[in-house]
């Protein structure tokens, strides 16, 4: 990593070995992110040399990319690379545009928890808003003063529709319903401006909910998978919940970070909502997770009111016409596949649990 873990941070980090053929460079933020991971592997695959900004924790915060990571000291093999960076200080973004050069930049760091937003509403506001604003000045800045032209891909969100009622596409206003989504509206509009403003290749993806097994663990979809596991094995008794009529449009994030990368292969940059067309309650989905294991979701859920928001946004269910017209793009992963994929990678994992709390190990109320 770009961390102490693998020896000290030095210049190594930022040395790139010439390929025979030129590569394309990218840069993420949010890596760490369950987008950022998945579009890693993508853009991995597709050839391209891939940075990403970290931020600096206290504890290593990169396990969803580990599986990729490549010392880069082995620096033929190593086309991920991470640097310490963060949404709140400008001077770190612009200074790593200038080191890594990248063609393509995609936005996804964020405050991204919705009821946190209500919480931390000044710090979201930064990191989500600003935070867009700093990095498009960044590139605005480093392209004047180098020449070179970087593509821009900004990580919109179908709760900036908020009360606005389905179906949603890219002309339905917005009604942003929590600080997290009025922050995600200031970004696109931040986005939309520099596009017009400077001649800027942004894009906005207007991205409805899309989840995996890599989904954090405190998003409803995953937490219910997390404890139906836990549940099955005998390791946990009760779910709380909050608002389970609301309704989303949830696909798979494997299949929604090709249309990140299908936006910036275009001839000019424009925005798209990008969703399955489908939408479900979270009782749907509880429907759906415990009857795949056997299990009616009514003997262990209770409603907990510490987990409904102040105002909530009732129903998204997006129309993706534009994106599947213009990018060819087509979501392969339908609802009740996404369910059970992540059903049995949590119930894998709550066994795997279960051997260590069985061996006193770990205790069965810690969460690994
Ligand atoms: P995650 O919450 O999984 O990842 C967020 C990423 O942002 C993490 O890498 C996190 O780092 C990083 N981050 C947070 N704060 C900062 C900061 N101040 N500086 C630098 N990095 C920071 O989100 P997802 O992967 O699910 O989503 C990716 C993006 O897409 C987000 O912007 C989200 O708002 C947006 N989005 C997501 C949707 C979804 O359904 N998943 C739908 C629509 C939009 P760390 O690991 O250290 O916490
Ligand atoms: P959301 O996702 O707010 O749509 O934002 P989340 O999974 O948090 O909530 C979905 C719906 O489930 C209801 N809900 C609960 N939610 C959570 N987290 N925990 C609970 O216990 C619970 N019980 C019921 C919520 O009220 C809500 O209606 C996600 C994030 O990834 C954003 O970053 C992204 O922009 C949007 O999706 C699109």
């Amino acid at each position: 990593m770009a961390s102490e873990k693998n020896g000290s941070r030095s210049e190594t980090d930022t040395t790139v070995e010439m390929p025979s053929q030129p590569r394309k460079i990218a840069l993420i933020t949010g890596i760490t992110g369950q987008d950022g991971s998945y579009l890693t592997e993508f853009l991995l695959g597709k050839g391209y040399e891939v940075h990403g900004l970290i931020r600096r924790s206290s504890n290593f915060n990169t396990q969803r990319i580990n599986h990729i990571y490549i010392d880069p000291h082995n620096v033929h093999k190593a086309l991920m690379k991470l640097h310490y960076a963060d949404l709140s200080d400008a001077s770190s973004l612009r200074r790593w545009l200038d080191v890594i050069k990248p063609d393509e930049v995609y936005n996804l760091a964020a405050q991204s928890h919705v009821a946190v937003s209500f919480e931390i509403p000044d710090y979201t506001a930064d990191v989500v808003a600003t935070g867009a604003l700093r990095l498009l000045e960044a590139v605005r800045s480093h392209s004047t003063d180098s020449g070179r032209s970087i593509k821009y891909y900004q990580a919109g969100s179908s709760e900036m529709f908020g009360s606005t009622p389905p179906p949603q596409l890219e002309t339905t206003p917005f009604h942003p319903r929590s600080p997290y989504a009025a922050s995600k509206v200031a970004a696109h509009w931040y986005t939309v401006n520099y596009r017009e403003a400077y001649g800027l290749f942004a894009c906005n993806g207007i991205l409805f909910n899309h989840e995996s097994p890599r989904r954090g663990e405190n998003f409803v979809t995953r937490k219910i998978t997390r404890a139906l596991g836990r549940i099955k094995v005998g390791l946990q008794r009760k779910l709380f919940l909050g608002n389970l009529q609301a309704s989303r449009d949830w696909g798979f994030a494997g299949d929604y970070v090709e249309a990140m990368w299908l936006m910036l292969q275009q001839e000019k940059p424009d925005d798209y909502v990008v969703a399955t067309e489908e939408s479900h309650t979270v009782e749907e989905f509880l429907e759906v997770s415990f009857g795949y294991l056997g299990l009616d979701w009514k003997e262990y859920v209770e409603i907990d009111k510490r987990y409904f928001r102040p105002t909530e946004v009732d129903n998204l269910k997006g129309d993706a016409s534009k994106a599947k017209q213009v990018l060819g793009w087509t979501p392969k992963v339908g609802f009740e596949k996404l369910v059970k994929m992540m059903v049995d990678e949590d119930l894998e994992l709550a066994k795997r649990e279960k051997v260590l709390v069985d061996a006193g190990y770990m205790d069965a109320q810690q969460q690994p």
